[in-house]
């Protein structure tokens, strides 16, 4: 199988980092490629007992001969590329080739800024943002005022769009919110700061990865963030600014969906988000503690709190419809050993009416109540299970369960956050 997507189903921290993890070390990746989103991406991988976080770059940066690509649908912050790879490289790690598309688009410092002025200024409406200035860097890029990495090599043609892109911005810091107008030189001299280095890395990573494919080789791409924080298909506005579904890795690769063989979707046993919007099966109980301390539930970038909750099946069928989910990947399920009974969401009711699918409005949604069956739980720890035939037999029911109101075949079960904590459901 050359062209393989793994991509978050529900709210994002779903263990794609450890999906990708298990291809680029199983079958043998030679291009791990991220497609959308920067730095506000958090994956975690297990190896040996070590923990690595990858944001920025590809998980497949791990695996030595395996080709890292940041493709043009990334926003490429220089700073926390280098803040990153600095990172793996004093844990004396081996790392693969790393190669960055000419096209993506480059987030300044002012992007940060502009993200988080905006957030206070939102006051109790604030999306609840990551702080990295991932939407004003995809607002520029729609605007047709931002910069792409291609131009971090061209002095005169940096300062033409820096000079463009912050006027209008300057105004509305100064004018608006009050605060200190940012300077065109200082933000030129920290970007030319990291031409050299990024120069070399530079390519152009559609025709690289179009070679590789018509050459037989694998490539896996990776997804940041998840279907429903898609700027289209999620829960608007409360999303990122890009596109983590299926769709987004053909625009953001320049790979047509033709090309696309696996669409890997991976899901949690139960439902995590972080930052605002609506979330049918979020607990405030005791339950919701349990998952959350039970499941490490907290931000890889910025450390804070997931809100939990249990399995939403309408989500997963609104993700495999909406992506052509070819399977599912789903992780945690230790997390869940030790409920007498764990409740799955089947449908929503929404003002005394039961809805089998997402409802048509955003505000609909936000009134969604769920509609619970309830599934036999198991007691036994299941982390070193290493076969589906090893796990409870209740515990085997769920994932059946889950895999029929869900609507795709489960690849593979996650037991544990160790790369080899995984059983093999077909
Ligand atoms: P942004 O910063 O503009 O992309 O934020 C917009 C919304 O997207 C959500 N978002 C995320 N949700 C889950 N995980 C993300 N990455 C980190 C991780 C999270 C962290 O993987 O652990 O460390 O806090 C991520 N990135 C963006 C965000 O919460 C907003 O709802
Ligand atoms: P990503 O953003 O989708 O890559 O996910 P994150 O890395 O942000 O969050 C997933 C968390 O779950 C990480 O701490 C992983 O180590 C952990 N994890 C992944 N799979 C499993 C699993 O099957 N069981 C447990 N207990 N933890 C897991
Ligand atoms: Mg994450």
């Amino acid at each position: 199988m050359p062209a393989i997507v793994v991509l978050g189903a529900q709210w994002g921290d779903e263990g794609k980092g450890k999906a990708t993890d298990l291809l680029t070390t199983e079958d043998s990746i030679d291009f791990c490629v991220r497609t959308s989103g920067g730095h506000n991406a958090g994956h975690t991988i297990v190896v040996d007992g070590q923990k690595f976080a990858t944001h920025l770059l590809p998980s497949g940066i791990l695996t030595t001969d395996c080709t890292s690509v940041i493709a043009n649908g990334v926003v490429v912050s220089p700073e926390a590329l280098f803040r990153e790879l600095d990172a793996l490289l004093e844990r004396d790690v081996a790392i693969g080739r790393l190669v960055i598309s000419s096209n993506a688009h480059v987030i300044a410092s002012y992007h940060s800024t502009i993200d988080k002025v905006t957030e206070r200024f939102l006051g109790k409406n604030k999306i609840g943002t990551t702080g990295r200035g991932i939407g004003p860097a995809y607002a520029d890029k729609i605007n047709r005022v931002g910069i792409r990495v291609a131009d971090l090599f061209d002095e005169a043609i940096l300062a033409e769009k820096v000079e463009a892109a912050l006027e209008v911005k300057n105004h509305l810091l100064t004018k608006v919110y009050n605060r200190r107008a940012i300077s065109v030189e200082e933000v030129l001299e920290d970007l030319l700061s990291y031409a050299d280095r990024m120069k070399p890395m530079v390519e152009d990573t559609s025709l690289l990865l179009n070679r590789a494919l018509d050459d037989g080789r694998t490539v896996l791409f990776e997804g940041a963030q998840a279907t429903m924080l898609d700027v289209d298909h999620g829960t608007y506005p409360f999303v990122t600014s890009s596109s983590p579904v299926a769709g987004g890795v053909s625009t953001g690769s320049g790979v047509g969906p033709t090309r696309l063989d696996r669409v890997i979707g991976v899901i949690k046993a139960y439902t995590t988000r972080v930052g605002s919007g609506p979330f049918p099966t979020e607990l405030f109980d005791e339950d919701g503690e349990k998952l959350w301390r039970v499941g490490g539930e907290v931000g890889v970038s910025t450390g804070r709190d997931r809100r939990c909750g249990w399995y939403d099946a309408v989500v997963a069928r609104y993700a495999v419809r909406v992506n052509g989910l070819t399977e599912l990947f789903m992780t945690k399920l230790d997390v869940l050993s030790s409920w007498e009974r764990v409740p799955v969401c089947v449908a929503y009711e929404i003002d005394g009416v039961r809805h089998d699918e997402m409802p048509l409005t955003q505000s609909e949604f936000h009134r969604a109540e769920p509609v619970y069956e309830y599934l036999d739980g198991w007691a036994d720890d299941i982390s070193g299970c290493r076969r589906f035939e090893d796990l409870p037999v209740n515990a085997q029911r769920y994932v059946a369960a889950l895999e029929e109101m869900s609507g795709a075949k489960f690849w593979a079960v996650g037991v544990g956050p160790g790369r080899e904590q995984t059983v093999v459901v077909n």
